[in-house]
């Protein structure tokens, strides 16, 4: 597993991003433009320290700084981009590299003591810094199709990651990942996939919009790509806790979606229709589903061939199963004994394991223990399914699930 390597004391990625200058000098008035002649949309290098010196400037990826390899003392990031600085030539991570937010003035300056930077690159999210945008996933082939969790068709079962700065990215299984969204989704609060709502036998992906509460469907169009999209849900839906795409519960042929409502901790269960819209709802839970903070539709876990429910109880960070029954959920059955909320997602991707049965992938939050120390975000942890339901031990998969907005 790579680690990240960061290079010291004034580079700490997210201090500058975050706004937190090291150094707002003295007696420059706040108002000086361009107060080290740093003009907007460079980044810049300084042969001393405190913008001192002579400057280096640039906004291009510079594969070979020559002769200010290890000159530069102190420098600005006036991009709207993430500049990653190397210590090594052609940005090899390995060595150590910095990862700087834009500035939030000219006087934003930070020192390199010593200095070490070779090679300058700039990039969208700071895991570009070191690696592709997306995660690497990779997934067996199932045997046979378990009709979610697969949006290419390929029997090797996908996830969706989107990133910081709102890109959404497909992954096919195979390590490789691909851009399906190139902008605007952090606008949405909510991300769903499961199952076939426009009836065309491709799984699609639901989306809820922060800022008008609307549902939208986005077909999936058998490649992994995403179709224009159709209102299904024309307000209100910030009302709900959850929503939670969920294949067909009632039995109808059809995928159906449920949602926690805030006000009240009803679950509803919201059909799909023939028409590719969502029926009138149906109440399936009486109340007290607001003590969950995650459900997932995980397909069928227990083979009986109707889709079941996680759910994690935030008080106690246990995972339920939830199995379906007929336009209904059954008793509750314990799924995972506690320290869930460790995780900052829960992806149910059908099965990953190449068994035929579902399986279900976690990626951590910053609560997670290594050797029992908290403060080990970004893991994706593995989960095969038994097939009764339950799930086998978590495997610590994969480390560089880190700086990433979601996943579905
Ligand atoms: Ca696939
Ligand atoms: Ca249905
Ligand atoms: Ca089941
Ligand atoms: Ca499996």
């Amino acid at each position: 597993m790579q680690k990240r390597f960061m290079r010291g004391v004034a580079t700490l990625s997210g201090l500058m991003a975050a706004g937190t200058v090291l150094a707002t000098m003295n007696a420059v008035p706040a108002a000086a433009k361009d107060v080290y002649g740093c003009t907007v949309g460079y980044w810049c290098g300084w042969s001393g320290e405190a913008g001192n010196g002579k400057r280096y400037m640039t906004n291009k990826n510079v594969a070979d700084l020559g002769a200010w390899s290890n000159k530069i003392h102190s420098h600005v990031n006036r991009t709207k981009l993430i500049a990653c600085t190397y210590d090594a030539k052609n940005y090899v991570p390995w060595d150590g590299y910095g990862a700087e937010g834009p500035a939030s003035s000219s006087l934003a300056w930070s020192s390199d003591n010593p200095a070490t930077t070779s090679s300058i690159k700039f990039v969208r999210t700071e895991r570009e810094c070191i690696q592709p945008a997306y995660p690497s996933w990779v997934a067996e082939t199932t045997p046979k199709a378990l009709g979610f969790g697969d949006m290419n068709g390929d029997l090797k079962a996908d996830i969706i990651a989107r990133d910081k700065v709102g890109r959404l990215w497909f992954t096919s299984g195979n390590g490789a990942g691909r851009l399906i969204g190139s902008g605007g989704w952090n606008g949405m609060n909510a991300l769903t996939r499961h199952g076939d709502f426009s009836r065309d036998g491709r799984e699609d992906l639901i989306a809820r919009e922060a800022s008008t509460g609307k549902l939208w469907l986005y077909p999936g169009t058998g490649t992994g790509s995403l179709g224009t999209r159709r209102l299904i849900g024309s307000s209100g839906w910030n009302g709900m806790r959850t929503i939670t795409a969920f294949g067909d519960l009632t039995g109808d042929g059809r995928s159906d979606l449920i949602a926690v409502q805030k006000s009240t901790g009803k679950l509803y269960l919201y059909p799909g229709t023939s028409t590719g819209k969502l029926g009138a709802r149906k109440l399936i839970g009486s109340g007290g589903w607001n003590a969950m903070n995650a459900l997932v539709g995980m397909g069928d876990m227990n083979g009986d061939g109707r889709p079941d429910l996680y759910a994690r109880e935030a008080a106690t960070g246990k995972l339920w199963l939830y199995p379906g029954r007929s336009g209904a959920l059954g008793k509750r059955v314990l799924a995972g004994t506690g320290g869930w909320n460790a995780m900052a997602g829960l992806i149910a991707p059908g099965d990953f394991s190449g068994d035929g049965r579902a399986d279900l992938a976690a990626v951590t939050n910053d609560k997670y223990k290594i050797g029992g120390y908290a403060g080990n975000p970004g893991w994706l942890i593995t989960y095969r399914g038994r097939g009764n339901g339950l799930l086998l031990g978590g495997q610590r998969t994969d480390g560089e699930w880190w700086g990433l907005n979601g996943f579905c």
